[in-house]
């Protein structure tokens, strides 16, 4: 390489050193509304927790503008922060105290297909980050002793805190999960889809020894983006498996893999008016990708089933598959995010 060259060199890698930390400040109104502007979309959600102590929550969040963030309360980066990876994160930050120390680590995984976990200081947890060797849209499933459940591109795996395979782990897959796995008394239930080809999905349900249950995995006539819910629907011991698909199907079934009685129910599809665009290419406006959200939203005693669809409806449907009165709800784009339930009925919505 000729001299200037060299020097060239060192000028583009200082450049992109100092270019590459997103050193946008944040705004704050009187009101204490804080915003800060990222270089691209932020599809993660943020995780809140005080790791310093002082009675007020940090956040975690990510961006694909390759930033992880740990901002205070005002979105300013404490010392250390933020974290990069050259293609960013699309993935949703869990929290897990890997070392027992009582303060919990931030685990994600990476657009370049990398799982990290830090700790509150910036410094990696010993074994990660890990390489997966596959983009990772699903965020970490944590599990009970401080294992953490993810899927790549053919394996489900389950990590113990120190990075590696739990007994039993991994599992192969078909497909590649974008939603995340759902855990709960000793099952775990991920959905699967097919990168580039709309046409196939699965569901997978195994015990969390990594056996897996019989009947599973149910091939889906297309895709699933839909990160599954599990319910005791009955109060009776009996856990169901509430997932979407692209076709626009609710599911809820139990693990032997069999559909509840009044489902699979369907969203109505194409409306009067603007239709979402489907995503991907080939996609479909039915798709149910959100994920479920269970609740006794009346106090009745019963079990309701929330979930919003590209359609661009919000629909609640009892345990019986039956729509509930009132739904659904008509909204002004499509939902790919899961509602929130609580006193109020949360959902956000794609701009328009
Ligand atoms: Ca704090
Ligand atoms: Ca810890
Ligand atoms: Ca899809
Ligand atoms: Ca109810």
């Amino acid at each position: 390489m000729c001299r200037w060259c060299h020097w060239v060199a060192a000028c583009v890698l200082v450049c992109l050193a100092a270019c590459r930390h997103a050193a946008v400040e944040p705004v704050c109104d009187s009101d204490g509304h804080c915003y800060r502007l990222t270089a691209d979309a932020v599809i993660s959600s943020p995780v809140a927790w005080d790791w310093d102590g002082d009675g007020i929550k940090e956040i975690v969040v990510s961006s694909w503008d390759g930033f992880f963030y740990l901002v205070d309360h005002r979105l300013r980066d404490l010392p250390g922060w933020p974290k990069w990876s050259g293609k960013g994160f699309f993935s949703s930050p869990a929290l897990a105290d890997l070392d027992t120390d009582g303060t919990p680590e931030m685990l994600v995984g990476s657009e370049a297909g990398r799982r990290f976990a830090w700790r509150f200081d910036g410094a990696d947890v010993a074994g990660f980050p890990i390489d997966l060797g596959y983009p990772i849209w699903a965020s970490p499933t944590v599990l009970d002793a401080q294992r953490i459940a993810i899927g790549d591109r053919s394996r489900m795996r389950v990590f113990d805190r120190d990075g590696q395979a739990a007994a039993g782990w991994p599992q192969p897959i078909e497909g590649w999960p974008d939603a995340t796995a759902a855990a709960g008394r000793g099952i775990l239930a991920l959905t699967t889809l097919t990168p580039g080809d709309v046409s196939k999905g699965w569901i997978y349900a195994w015990r969390e020894n990594g056996e897996l249950l019989d009947g599973y995995p149910v091939e889906l006539k297309m895709d699933s983006d839909s990160s599954p819910a599990l319910a005791d629907l009955d109060g009776k011991g009996k856990l169901w498996i509430i997932f979407g698909d692209d076709q626009g199907w609710l599911h809820v079934m139990d693990l032997d893999s069999r559909e509840r009685a009044g489902f699979p129910v369907r969203s109505r599809g194409p409306k009067p008016g603007p239709t979402p665009t489907p995503h991907p290419p080939g996609g479909n406006v039915y798709s149910i990708e959100a994920s479920p959200a269970v609740a006794d939203l009346e106090g009745d005693g019963r079990y309701e089933i929330a979930v919003g669809s590209w359609d661009g409806r919000m629909y609640v449907w009892d345990d019986a598959g039956a729509l509930r009165p009132g739904w659904p709800v008509v909204v002004e784009n499509q939902i790919i995010s899961s509602a929130a339930l609580g006193d109020h009925f949360l959902i956000a919505l794609q701009r328009a």
